[in-house]
């Protein structure tokens, strides 16, 4: 049996995904450079200096900004989605999630949460669910952001366990190859166009049930 379970947040927990596509693509129609969601798929899960970079390369920008206007920008994306993330409340944590963290925690099953965001221990406040977590992650202390291993690692080292005696779950492209290097064993919340064919994918989070994490354990 799993001994914990490391989360993703945005996209997982909750949709926040949506609105750091919207912080971006406002910050990108400013700079001349368009992005649409099929291209937003390559930045979910992605830091926000490699989402930067990835965007500015994509509008053939990248050697048009300074250091200090690089960090410039990295802040104004950060400040149109904190904006947006004030709001969140309760009532945006995706179907099933609080059952299954409720779940976990009945099983004595440790929780932890990988996520790139350095916002996610304010939507956790928001969302009312920080009690629920045995570890939060900090992306800041990891050297390298996903598809790198490394914050799933630290995701379950500060629960006390290893990568392989846990599931992680994740929405991103970056974040199954994260998950997939670390030795955890992934379950994807999205399509098999973007997810691939070779790991378990629920396509709502009202199927990840402790039942759901259980049999795919068992597989
Ligand atoms: P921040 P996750 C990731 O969160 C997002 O998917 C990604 O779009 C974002 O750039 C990254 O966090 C950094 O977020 O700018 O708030 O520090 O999917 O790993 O929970
Ligand atoms: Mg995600």
């Amino acid at each position: 049996m799993f001994k914990g379970v490391l989360f993703d947040l945005d996209g997982v927990i909750t949709d926040t995904a949506e609105y750091h596509y919207l912080a971006w693509k406002k910050l990108a129609d400013d700079l001349g450079i368009s992005i649409d969601r099929q291209f937003n798929e390559k930045l979910k899960g992605v830091s926000r200096e490699d989402s930067l970079r990835l965007i500015l390369a994509h509008g053939n920008r990248e050697n048009d900004f300074s250091q200090a206007a690089f960090t410039e920008l990295a802040k104004t994306k950060n400040d149109h989605y904190v904006e947006m993330i004030q709001s969140v409340s309760p009532k945006d944590v995706y179907p099933g999630i609080l059952e299954l963290l409720k779940s976990l925690k009945h099983a004595g099953i440790k929780i932890s949460l990988a996520s790139a965001s350095k916002n996610g221990p304010f939507l956790l406040e928001q969302m009312q669910l920080t009690a629920y977590f045995d570890g939060i992650a900090d992306p800041a202390a990891v050297q390298a952001g996903k598809p790198a291993p490394d914050i799933f690692n630290l995701a379950a080292q500060v629960i006390g366990l290893k990568p392989e005696e846990c599931i992680g779950i994740e929405d991103a492209q970056a974040g199954i190859r994260a998950i997939k290097a670390s030795g955890a064993l992934p379950i994807g919340v999205g399509k098999a166009e973007q997810l691939g064919t070779d790991i378990p994918l629920v396509e709502s989070t009202s199927e990840l049930t402790i039942a759901f994490l259980e049999k795919q354990w068992a597989n």
